[in-house]
Formats: structure tokens, C-alpha cells, sequence
């Protein structure tokens, strides 16, 4: 599976996530569908992108918006049917773009069969699937948090002292990975994806599986409720996963050829080669060392803030690490996080120049990028007047932290304006039109305050625009002069030492090629070899007998040996 030294199909591709949710509605119901995204793939295909993440799609009673799957084997009707499916996978190879799904099976959701039965008696089959659990001197059996808050233990209805776990919310059960018949069900249901055409999976929350069946619990962390947060667990058990994990490649993925990519948080160095080695159990693993800071955090109201350095330097210590080893997946936003620009960026670059700035600086890190829908628009965080305006449950969970935290309605208003996951999720924008293209009907979430300027429409018509800087950066970096040294050539950090540059290079046998990003308000002169060649730049960029000037907030590309 690993593929650092062995030739793969994906080596060389660029990702796009998609969130169905948001992407395009084809019914006017107000939410987007799987016709919406055949409808779309025209623009895909053009943007250059290869391989299109759908966030999950199955049927769902939506309470995690599709990451509590009822019903592995069906499309939530709200996206359409499974001939839809049949026809967007068809639809998609006809224009050579891959379809990846979104592989749920750390938990399901309690409305899933199985979890119904196990329910009705949790003694029986089904409730070995998952975690039914005596309770420890008439309390839960540990102190673990969920990650959306309060206990990982429920109440089992019309028992005294049973329980049963969710790392998640109390409506996503978590699957027992100890029980063999469970996991061969889940590999049954991969391989039957598989085998209708998927080209591989993006793999949830999957370092979750492995659970201390003792359930010791853990210190209580920073949070003044006795609690530890579950992913301090899963971090200290994560040397365990791949036991299970090379099964589940071994099983389905193997046979398929599948690209695969984990959302794997919290790999601590000694077991990063398990992951992304040649006999590692992902194709690639997201690179998260970004949100780590964020991630120990008791909530949104504690988050530093960051800057573009901190970005540069998260990127950097994992592109070192990984060089070796294979392939991370490099990001700058998912549907899990504000946008990139507003997190990263000073105020005055939120806009189109600090939008690409920001692209170049992480197109060209070594490995698969994956852009995330809007992203090449150059969306910003969209601009939540109430608390009613959200949609996320994590959402309402941290406005009750900033308030228990002592801050006002203003206040944590200002918060969740900064680091809602609904900022990765609002629609996505087509032209200026009612409800920004997306829908007939009112959409499910907020559009986004710059529709009218900030849309794809508007964009494809501007030679200046930032989807069309996308489109050329992802033809630079397919371009066959250069592909090989951007796919497989090693990544070398520049000086780090002033905070406002990004400088990498990609270095192969054949060619040095170097990334140079200045995020400072001043021009910067650069000395470059006599022949050196500009491959792009964002701004205007003056190359003359070697010295390079480089515009603020502007980024370059050049072609140094
Ligand atoms: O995310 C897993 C995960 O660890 C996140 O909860 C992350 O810590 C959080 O979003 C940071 O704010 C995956 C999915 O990407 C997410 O959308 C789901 O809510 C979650 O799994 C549960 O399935
Ligand atoms: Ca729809």
C-alpha cells in the first residue's frame, strides 16, 4: 500500500473534497445532491483536479450531517438514488476524475440496525459490535469527554448500570473493533464499494478504533469537569491501530488497488511509518499537524491565534518527516475548520492576492493536495449574525462554553465567527444570482456575504481571479516538464527565519524548483542563478539577470536549476 518507493496511479494527483451538502442542489430542496455534482464535473475536470472526496453520502438521520450512517448500503434519499451514484461514478470516469468516499466506521449511527438491535437486547449479537459496558461504583465507566462534549458513556434506557460508548455524539455508537464478525462486515461493506467503481476511501476519525477494553480513563485535563478529552486516549492507544488497520487494507484495499487517505490525528513520530511507509496501511494520511494546537485546546474560546509562519512551520516539520516515508496529504481548510485565509491570513491580505499567496505556498509541498470546495474561489469565513444562523452541533456546544467560560453573547458570537466548522460548510458560491446559484430554494446554511463578487462565474470570467491562478497551478504542477520533481522530488525547507516567507524547494535529480512566498507589506529582491526560470507568480514578478523582485503578498515559482 505504501507507495514511497513502488509507482502508484495517484502519485502525481490532486484531490478535491467535496461536502454534497453544500456543493450544488439540482431539485431546489436547498440542499446540494449527487445531480448537482454530475452537473459540476465539467468545472472539476477543468479546474485540474483528479480524484473528487465526497463526505459521506449514505442514508443518515443527518445529526453529525452524514457522519452517523444509518444504512452503509443506501444514499440518503436527500442526495439522491443509487442509480445517481452509478451514473455520477460513470459520469466522472468518462472525464478520468476518481471517485473517493467517506469511510465511517469508527461508529455508525444509532439509528443503524445493528445498534437498533443491540439496543433491544445488549446482551445479545449485535451488542458485541459495539461497546455495551457495566457501569464502575454506580458511575460511568471512565471519565472520558466526547468529542462534542459531556460523557462518552449513555445510558443504556431500562437498564441501572449499562452503558454504551460514543467517542462522538451520543447518537453515533462507537463500533467494537475487538469483534472479529464486526469487522468482517465492515470489510464486506468496503469491498461492495469497491467492486461498484470507487477508486478508494478518505478513512474518519479511524485512530478511534482502538479502546482500552479495561476502560482505566485518564487524568482529568484542562476542562474543570473531572473529564480528559477521548482523543488523549486514542493518542496513547494509537500505537495499536494498525493491527486492525493493515486487516482492513490487506482485505479490501489491496485487491482494489484503492487510493486511500486517513484522518489520522495525534501519530506521534515512532509510528508515522506504519502509516505512510511502503508497508503502511494508507496510501496517505491528512497532515493535521496544524490543527494540533487547536486540538488540546478546551475549546474554541481558548484557541490561539495563528499566523502564516505557524502554517509554514506545521507543514514543514511534517513535509521533513514524510520525505522519507511516503506521501501526506497536504491542506489548508476541510469541512471541519474556518477558511484558511481568514484563520492564516492578516486582515488586510483576506482577499484574492493573499488567496493565492496562500495556494502556491501549499499546492507544491510534496504529496497529494487536496483542495477543499470554495477554497479556489478564495472563500473567507462567512459572516454568522445570530447563533440561530448555525448548524453544526459543535457549534452550539462551544457557544455554551464561551458562555459558561464568562463571555457574553457578542463575544462568543465573535468566536464561532472565527472557528465554527460552518465556515467549511456553507454553499458553495456559482455565480450572482438568487441564493448564489446554488439552490432554488432557501439553503440549508448561510450563503456567504461576497456572492455577488465571489463566485465561480465571476471568477472564470476574470483572467485575475483566483480560480483561474488555481487552474494554472494545478496544470503547473502536472505540467510533464515537471510533474516528476513535484511529485517524487524531495522537500527542503528555506529560511524560516523571517516570519512573513514561506521558501521551499522541490529538489529531484533532474531540477531544483523553488516555492517563494512574501507575505510581508514590502517587495523582496531575490538572487537567482543567471538561467533560473519563472514557472509563475502570482503577481507581476520582474526577473532580470538573476535577481527576482517579489510584490508583497504575492507568491513565486521558479525553476532555480
Ligand atoms: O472528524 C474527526 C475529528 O476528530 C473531529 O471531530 C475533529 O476533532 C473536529 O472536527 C475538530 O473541530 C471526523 C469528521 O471529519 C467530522 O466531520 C465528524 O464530525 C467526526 O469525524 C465524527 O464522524
Ligand atoms: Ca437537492
Amino acid at each position: 500500500m505504501g507507495c514511497n518507493m513502488r509507482k502508484c496511479w495517484w502519485h502525481g494527483k490532486i484531490a478535491y473534497q467535496i461536502y454534497p451538502k453544500s456543493f450544488a442542489d439540482s431539485n431546489g430542496d436547498g440542499i446540494g445532491d449527487l445531480r448537482g455534482i454530475i452537473s459540476k464535473l465539467d468545472y472539476l475536470k477543468d479546474l485540474g483536479v483528479d480524484i473528487l472526496w465526497l463526505s459521506p453520502i449514505f442514508a443518515s438521520p443527518f445529526i453529525d450531517n452524514g457522519y452517523d450512517i444509518a444504512d452503509y448500503r443506501n444514499i440518503a434519499p436527500v442526495f439522491g438514488s443509487m442509480d445517481d451514484f452509478d451514473e455520477l461514478v460513470e459520469q466522472a470516469r468518462k472525464r478520468g476524475l476518481k471517485i473517493i468516499l467517506d469511510l465511517v466506521v469508527n461508529h455508525c449511527s444509532s439509528e443503524n440496525a445493528m445498534f437498533k438491535k443491540a439496543l433491544k437486547d445488549p446482551f445479545g449479537k449485535e451488542a458485541s459490535y459495539f461497546y455495551f459496558v457495566k457501569g464502575k461504583d454506580g458511575r460511568a465507566p471512565d471519565n472520558l469527554r466526547s468529542y462534542f462534549g459531556g460523557s462518552v458513556w449513555e445510558k443504556v434506557e431500562g437498564y441501572d448500570d449499562l452503558y454504551y460508548l460514543h467517542y462522538f455524539a451520543r447518537e453515533q455508537p462507537d463500533f467494537n473493533w475487538n469483534n472479529k464478525e464486526l469487522r468482517e462486515k465492515v470489510y464486506e461493506m468496503v469491498n461492495w464499494w469497491l467492486d461498484k467503481g470507487v477508486s478508494g476511501f478518505r478513512i474518519d476519525a479511524i485512530m478511534n478504533i482502538v479502546k482500552d477494553t479495561s476502560f482505566p480513563g485518564l487524568p482529568p485535563d484542562n476542562n474543570n469537569d473531572g473529564m480528559c478529552a477521548a482523543n488523549k486516549m486514542t493518542a496513547k492507544l494509537s500505537f495499536k491501530a494498525k493491527e486492525y488497520l493493515k486487516e482492513l487494507r490487506d482485505r479490501t484495499f489491496l485487491g482494489h488497488d484503492a487510493f486511500t487517505v486517513g484522518e489520522a490525528f495525534g501519530l506521534n513520530d515512532s509510528i508515522l511509518p506504519d502509516y505512510l511507509g511502503d508497508d503502511g496501511c494508507f496510501g496517505s494520511i491528512f497532515d493535521f499537524t496544524a490543527r494540533e494546537v487547536f486540538e488540546k485546546e478546551p475549546g474554541y474560546y481558548a484557541y490561539p491565534e495563528v499566523d502564516i509562519a505557524f502554517y509554514r512551520d506545521s507543514n514543514f516539520s511534517m513535509q521533513e518527516k514524510a520525505n522519507t516515508l511516503g506521501f501526506v496529504a497536504p491542506i489548508i481548510e476541510n469541512h471541519d475548520e474556518p477558511r484558511a485565509i481568514s484563520l492564516y491570513l492578516k486582515p488586510s491580505q483576506q482577499n484574492k492576492h493573499g488567496a493565492k499567496a496562500l495556494a502556491t505556498a501549499f499546492m507544491f509541498l510534496r504529496g497529494i493536495p487536496f483542495i477543499y470546495e470554495g477554497q479556489e474561489l478564495g472563500m473567507t469565513n462567512t459572516r454568522f449574525d445570530s447563533i440561530d444562523e448555525f448548524n453544526d452541533l459543535s457549534a452550539f456546544e462551544e457557544y455554551r462554553k464561551c458562555k459558561e467560560h464568562g463571555l457574553g453573547d457578542e463575544e462568543a458570537l465573535k468566536v464561532l465567527n472565527l472557528h465554527s466548522r460552518d465556515h467549511g460548510r456553507t454553499p458553495m458560491l456559482w455565480d450572482n444570482s438568487v441564493n448564489a446559484g446554488f439552490s432554488q430554494a432557501k439553503p440549508w446554511l448561510k450563503i456567504h456575504q461576497d456572492y455577488e463578487t465571489l463566485n465561480v462565474k465571476a471568477e472564470l470570467a476574470d483572467p485575475d481571479s483566483t480560480l483561474n491562478y488555481y487552474r494554472k497551478l494545478t496544470r503547473l504542477r502536472k505540467d510533464p516538464r515537471y510533474v516528476e520533481c513535484f511529485t517524487y522530488g524531495v522537500f527542503r525547507a528555506g529560511d524560516t527565519s523571517d516570519r512573513e516567507i514561506v521558501c521551499y524547494n522541490r529538489h529531484s535529480d533532474a531540477m531544483d524548483i523553488m516555492i517563494f512566498v512574501n507575505f510581508s507589506d514590502s517587495e523582496r529582491k531575490i538572487q537567482l542563478p543567471e538561467d533560473a526560470q519563472l514557472l509563475i507568480s502570482s503577481e507581476k514578478a520582474e526577473l532580470i539577470t538573476g535577481t527576482l523582485t517579489v510584490q508583497p503578498c504575492s507568491a513565486v515559482v521558479v525553476r532555480i536549476r
